[in-house]
């Protein structure tokens, strides 16, 4: 059946910051305690998925999680008003504190695993919400994740929408940024390619986190019924040189893998699984060396962490990088060499996504994709797809509402609670989604 690669990406809060709170993301830790611009950041996410709905790619907004997150500072015994929460919160465990506040919900990459119905045992598209357990601030989302799939997917005859796996530290699971699915059209049968980064019992010595298990990829694919599954190993040098997902050195698309060298434990052993469950295609690897590209150079150019896609009507796939692989001059080579290169891809555009960048978070970050058929397309949510009427009311609502300066200090601002709920207030209006959507509305 003919099938579309729809996006829908994490719209950023009101709270974007740089807290330098995940390990082995050298961003996150490099940046940490810079002033942020919650203000430019939600436009440059807006803007970049315009481009996409512009090339003709169904493009669908997540909205961003109430933070401060006040139920989990009083989960944690703070109690008294809000504002007295969030003040005794920073005075005596500032740590959770920063971790209630992260607007890290936007990249929606992190959101779920996706299994088109083509194939899921049951005809349905299953999302798993990624309970993102390695670092404290990421686990706070799978909740309000599984609220805004429901939201966007909700007709339970087309979409399966799991609860996340158990939170726990054998079952890690990251999202779709460990999951490329190749095939031959986004409606064909594919294979699914799941990265883990150690297995739930190994003793890890790394000195960065591995955020994936084997056991939380295979039970992604049991669940969902999924078809044409590869397991593969990430690479321990990757992980120690900061691959903290696998979408940082590896993206997919169509018949194409494009990776670098040192993305897998076993490049030969993974191209031979994927080639051996490919039906009625042939896969075709686009490997960029060390010599090339070293993966340092990768990681700060983001050249992997792109959107590959199919632009309707194209035959090639386009690229759509960072600004940073352009001003990468390793990475910006490789990116036109391919694209001049009689290979499947076509062509090389930039966006400018550097606020969300300085955490780590890439166009490709940003986006959950999510394959569907012309009735799964026409199923789900109207109001939470971006028109030009949304991209411009959410740009008004934004330029509105957000700060243009945000200090980490600035988090433990009462008012900020004050202007993000505001803010999350007016947007469910905006979006159609009631009054209930978010805990504060509820209370
Ligand atoms: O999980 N950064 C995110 C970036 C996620 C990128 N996603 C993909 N590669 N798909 C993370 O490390 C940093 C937040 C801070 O430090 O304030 C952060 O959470």
């Amino acid at each position: 059946m003919t099938a579309l690669e729809a996006n829908a990406d994490g719209l950023i809060g009101p709270t974007h910051s740089y807290a330098g709170l995940s390990p082995g993301n050298l961003a996150s830790s490099r940046n940490e305690g810079q002033a942020s611009n919650p203000r430019a950041a939600v436009l440059q996410g807006l803007d970049k998925m315009k481009r996409l709905a512009d090339l003709g790619l169904p493009q669908f907004v997540l909205p961003p999680h109430e933070r401060p997150n006040i139920p989990f500072l009083r989960s944690l015994g703070f109690g008294g008003t809000d504002a007295q929460v969030i003040e005794r919160a920073w005075k005596d465990a500032p740590t959770f504190a920063a971790a209630a506040c992260s607007a890290s919900p936007m990249w929606a990459a992190n959101a779920a695993t996706v299994t088109p119905s083509a194939d899921s045992a049951d005809g349905r598209v299953h999302f798993s919400p990624a309970n993102l357990v390695t670092n404290l601030h990421r686990s706070l989302e799978h909740q309000q994740t599984k609220r805004a799939l429901d939201a966007l997917f909700p007709d339970a005859a087309r979409f399966a929408v799991h609860d996340a796996l158990p939170s726990v530290a054998h079952l890690a699971d990251e999202g779709a940024a460990n999951h490329v699915r190749l095939c031959a059209e986004h409606g064909a049968e594919g294979v699914n390619l799941l990265v883990w980064g150690r297995e739930a019992w190994e003793p890890w010595t790394g000195p960065f986190p591995a955020r994936q298990t084997r056991e939380a990829a295979e039970a992604l694919a049991r669940r969902h019924g999924a078809s044409g599954a590869v397991l593969a190993r990430q690479s321990k040098a990757a992980i120690a040189g900061g691959t903290f997902h696998n979408d940082v050195v590896c993206v997919g698309a169509l018949d194409t893998l494009f990776h670098h060298q040192l993305a897998f434990e076993d490049t030969a052993g993974t191209h031979a699984a994927i080639r051996a469950a490919a039906k009625g295609f042939d896969p075709i690897f686009v490997e960029v060396s060390e010599a090339d590209l070293p993966l340092a150079d990768a990681i700060t150019s983001y050249l992997f962490n792109s959107m590959l896609i199919q632009v309707p009507g194209e035959d090639r796939l386009t690229l759509i990088c960072p600004t940073e692989t352009r001003d990468n001059a390793r990475a910006h080579a490789v990116a036109e060499a391919v694209a001049s290169s009689n290979g499947p891809i076509g062509r090389v555009e930039y966006v400018d996504v550097r606020q969300s960048m300085r955490n780590g978070g890439g166009p490709a970050c940003l986006r959950l994709r999510v394959v569907l058929n012309e009735a799964e397309l026409a199923a789900a949510n109207a109001n939470m797809r971006l028109t030009d009427e949304l991209h411009g009311a959410l740009s008004v609502w934004g330029a509105t509402w957000y700060r243009d300066e945000l200090k980490v200090a600035d988090l433990a601002d009462p008012a900020l609670l004050d202007e993000s709920r505001g803010a999350l207030d007016e947007l469910t209006s905006i979006l159609g989604l009631g009054s209930d959507f978010y805990p504060f509305q509820r209370d």
